[in-house]
């Protein structure tokens, strides 16, 4: 082989190498501490699957669900630092790092779920995705998780007076412990993944959480009192690190920001058919559930609102949201 066609070939070897490098695909990795099949789940691979097609499969997204990666709090750090692409989460693990979402996370502040549709959809949730930025993060979309309340191995809640001395797992969010505190009981903050075995063991009575979670982590096997008090609905949110998201090109972020928005609408159908799904069967495997009056768990929030709806900014957010009809 001659010099030239020994260059000629190694030229030829750099251009498919290149070429490969401008076609490979890059596999964003995305975490959710939910079970395969849960609606979160579903709906972050439908974005991936609209992400692939759209961008002819230079992007996709493969997710680790049940908590593969770790325990939210684990995660959000990770995804901050860029270590993960993209996270599925609540809003209330931010509530100590970014002031907006402790707004979203107010008990009794939405007073159904399309009132919560209509301001997460609207500037006062453009609002909120906004405060993502500084904290290294780009928040796509907000998912829903419906209505949160107590649930405990002890006894049946007939009335706020019932919650008295209760030890109920919370979010480690400080808005969470100021609630139940509030209501008269006890609040330990724990990653999710040690609920279960705290209340089968006793270190704990309960916890809160809405229909899907209570089944699908099993709650519901070891607290059977389930009260319909519905103190709180934190909607969920779904967050791209920063450093990922400016590697992309302007068009592609407009194909990440579209294929989030169409994933909103999947996630919602998806949604409503899990809350069905979950509370039929824990029913059906002996939850009892009850329906205390809402007006005094209500009343006993003024605390909550006091203590975290302190700064101008804020009270305007909520008098805002409170205006949406
Ligand atoms: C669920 C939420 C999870 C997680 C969990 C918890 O409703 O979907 O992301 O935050 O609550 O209580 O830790």
């Amino acid at each position: 082989m001659t010099f030239i066609s020994r260059l000629a070939g190694t030229a030829a070897i750099i251009a498919v190498l290149a070429m490969g490098t401008a076609n490979a695909e890059t596999v964003l990795k995305s975490s959710d501490t939910h079970p395969d099949g849960y609606p979160t789940v579903e709906a972050v691979k439908y974005f991936g699957q609209l992400v692939k097609e759209r961008t002819n499969g230079r992007y996709s997204v493969e997710v680790y669900h049940s908590a593969q990666l770790g325990e939210e709090k684990d995660t959000i750090e990770q995804v901050r630092t860029g270590v993960i692409d993209l996270n599925r989460v609540s809003m209330a693990p931010f509530n100590g790092t970014i002031p907006e979402t402790n707004v979203p996370s107010l008990p009794y502040l939405f007073r159904s779920e399309d009132h919560m549709h209509k301001v997460m959809d609207g500037e006062i949730g453009d609002q909120i995705k906004a405060a993502f930025e500084p904290a290294g993060l780009v928040a796509l979309a907000f998912y829903d998780s419906g209505a949160r309340s107590f649930y405990n191995s002890k006894k049946p809640i007939n009335s706020k007076e019932d919650m008295a001395g209760l030890k109920f797992r919370v979010i480690q969010s400080d808005i969470f412990v100021e609630m139940v505190k509030a209501l008269g009981a006890n609040a330990t903050p724990m990653p999710y993944g040690e609920v279960y075995s705290a209340i089968e063991t006793g270190v704990i009575d309960g916890a809160e959480n809405n229909f899907p979670s209570y089944d699908t982590a099993k709650h519901a096997e070891v607290a059977k009192n389930y009260a319909l008090d519905e103190h709180m609905m934190v909607p969920e949110v779904f967050v791209m690190a920063k450093s990922s998201w400016d590697k992309l090109t302007p068009e592609d972020q407009a194909i990440f920001k579209q294929a989030a928005k169409d994933s909103v609408v999947k996630q919602r159908e998806l949604w409503a058919a899990k809350v069905k799904e979950s509370r039929a069967k824990v029913e059906a495997a002996g939850t009892k559930i009850t329906t205390p009056d809402k007006q005094p768990f209500i009343d006993a929030m003024g605390p909550v609102y006091d203590k975290f709806v302190t700064d101008d900014k804020l009270k305007d957010m909520v008098a805002r949201i409170k205006a949406v009809q």
